[in-house]
């Protein structure tokens, strides 16, 4: 079985044992964040030692015992990755979940508040009812036969039933059975519409291909890049890690730009170029830019005339554009709403090659564990089409309620409809609600000592910057911990808040920061703002120097 243990180790030994893609993202903070927290240790109760074990028939030479298998002989590209989000703070979380389980009162707090990752369920975030009453619906649907209908509509709404109804329709009555690779494609007509709606240009079927999370979208569109190692992809920093953790599995470089801390997170053309500039005259082969917007960690949100200068930029240097917009409705600014990048690159007529993600884990829907996600592709070589359907193809299919999902995301229930009132009601409470949390959580870090943050223009994390104390950067550093790694676990031991060292995303060197998802339930936030609050000031001037 795979233990804590053994995932913290493998962890660390990932962290400890290899380096990022290219040295430029040592220089920008993005490194072993979890070796420094989570020194390997031998596994209690976990056999070991390979004589533990009955020794395998082999007739090599190698001793009997040996694994094929080891961190020596594994993929080094596996190794070498790393996901913060699920990495040594959330691990330790986890047991301490456990000990909390077993022995109620044994620690300074009562529950663990699982901070480190955008999972709106995991909070308590209520789903909306009509996703589920359809998926319910098309799960069993025996409720739909002439035996139980009557039964069923004393339950369920009559367009849910519809829905339903017509969703099995696309998939031959039998939502357990595989549909096409790209998926279903009544529901990519639904994406399609959606698009066109959103953006005022025309979108078509052909050009979406459903994944299993936007997750699944992004891998497989680097997984197209890359040909060779010396291919360079920019990701802003901070960045979401699928973006480092994908350019290592597969052996490509991440030439990083910085976002302007300063500047409510903006992304500054200058050091687009900068970036640009120096990886091509050092020999990178850079093929693409990856922008998120709304940004994760950032919350921030791209006015639309650096959009349009961001799309000539690519237009100019020969990129493919890759824009992550999975949390295109958390947005809660009114200066700067959101604009997809299709609808730029429509309105400027440009021929960049664009493929732009969703998702259904985000938003109001949060639905993450249902795997649903999609891409677009825009002026992209219809060969290159052909190529990503076959790579499309090996996986099968995406799961299929995470299709109907995204089905119900982007074709959600309309005026007139039994279920509108409900569902427009249910999205906008979930959505004043995160407002609410962004802004309060936002004023609690502003209100510290040694603490700034940018208010939340969109997503769901807020990513402070703190001003250790020179005394506990010392101290860290003294005992192989990264300070803002040593910080996040303090916080965790002493509070139960669980969330990620600003190292597991990339930040300015010297500078330390730490993101928070603002998605404890409103009920319960002041007891966890006053938590860390406590935390906080206290580990300051226990540091700080005494005057
Ligand atoms: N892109 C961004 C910017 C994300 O933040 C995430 C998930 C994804 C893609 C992938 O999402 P799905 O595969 O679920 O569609 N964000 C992770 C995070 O930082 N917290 O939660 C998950």
């Amino acid at each position: 079985m795979y233990s804590l243990r053994a995932a913290s180790r493998a962890v660390s030994v990932a962290a400890s044992a290899v380096k990022l893609p290219r040295n430029a993202l040592t220089n920008c903070g993005l490194r072993a964040l979890s070796s420094s927290v989570a020194p390997m240790q031998p596994a209690n109760g976990v056999a070991t030692t390979t004589t533990a074990t009955a020794p395998a028939a082999n007739n090599g030479s190698q001793s009997a015992s040996a694994k094929v298998l080891t961190l020596e002989t594994m993929n080094p590209h596996v190794r070498t990755m790393e996901y913060a989000v699920r990495g040594a703070i959330p691990i330790r979380a986890e047991e301490l979940k456990a000990q909390l389980a077993k022995q109620p009162g044994s620690l300074p707090f009562k529950q663990i508040t699982a901070c480190n990752i955008g999972n709106p369920q995991q909070l308590a975030q209520k789903p909306i009812t009509f996703l589920r009453q359809v998926s319910a619906l098309m799960e069993y649907a025996d409720l739909l036969s002439p035996a139980m209908i009557e039964t069923t509509r004393k339950l369920f709404p009559a367009d849910a039933i519809e829905r339903a109804r017509r969703n099995l329709s696309f998939v031959g009555n039998a939502a357990g059975a595989y549909t096409h690779s790209l998926g279903v494609y009544e529901v990519r007509q639904n994406v399609a519409r959606f698009i066109e709606q959103r953006d005022g240009f025309p979108a078509s079927p052909g050009h979406i291909c459903l994944t299993s999370g936007a997750s699944g979208a992004v891998e497989r569109v680097l997984d197209m890049l890359v040909s060779n190692p010396n291919v360079g992809i920019m990701i802003p920093i901070p960045q979401y890690p699928l973006y480092t953790a994908t350019l290592a599995r597969i052996n490509a470089q991440a030439v990083p730009y910085y976002l302007q801390e300063e500047h409510d997170w903006q992304l500054s053309m200058a050091d687009l170029k900068r970036a640009l500039d120096e990886a091509r005259a050092s020999g990178t082969d850079v093929r693409a830019l990856v922008v998120i917007n709304p940004g994760n960690p950032t919350g921030g949100c791209l006015l639309e005339s650096n959009i349009a200068e961001i799309v000539r930029f690519c237009e100019d240097n020969h990129l493919v554009l890759l824009a992550d917009e999975v949390y295109q409705t958390n947005i809660y600014t009114e200066t700067n709403p959101f604009v997809s990048f299709k609808k730029v690159v429509s309105q400027l007529q440009s021929p960049v090659e664009l493929f732009s993600f969703h998702s259904i884990s985000k938003g109001m829907i949060g639905e993450c564990g249902r795997r649903g996600g999609y891409y677009e592709a825009v002026n992209i070589d219809e060969d290159i089409m052909a190529q990503m359907l076959k790579l499309a193809s090996v996986s099968l299919c995406p799961n299929v309620q995470g299709q109907m999902a995204v089905d119900i995301m982007v074709n959600p229930p309309k005026p007139g409809d039994p279920s509108y009132e409900q569902y427009v009601r249910e999205i906008d409470d979930i959505f004043q609600s995160m407002k609410r949390r962004a802004k309060k959580l936002a004023a609690a870090f502003n209100s510290l000592p040694n603490m700034t943050c940018n208010d939340a223009q969109g997503a769901m994390y807020l990513f402070p910057r703190v001003e250790l104390p020179q005394a506990f950067i010392d101290e860290a550093k003294a005992k192989g911990q990264q300070p803002d790694s040593a910080y996040c676990m303090q916080m965790l031991e002493a509070t139960g808040i669980s969330v990620v060292p600003g190292s597991g995303f990339g930040q300015v060197p010297g500078t330390f920061h730490f993101r928070s998802t603002f998605l404890p339930p409103e009920e319960l936030f002041d007891d966890f703002i006053d938590g860390f609050k406590r935390f906080h000031t206290g580990l300051i001037a226990r540091y700080s120097p005494k005057i």
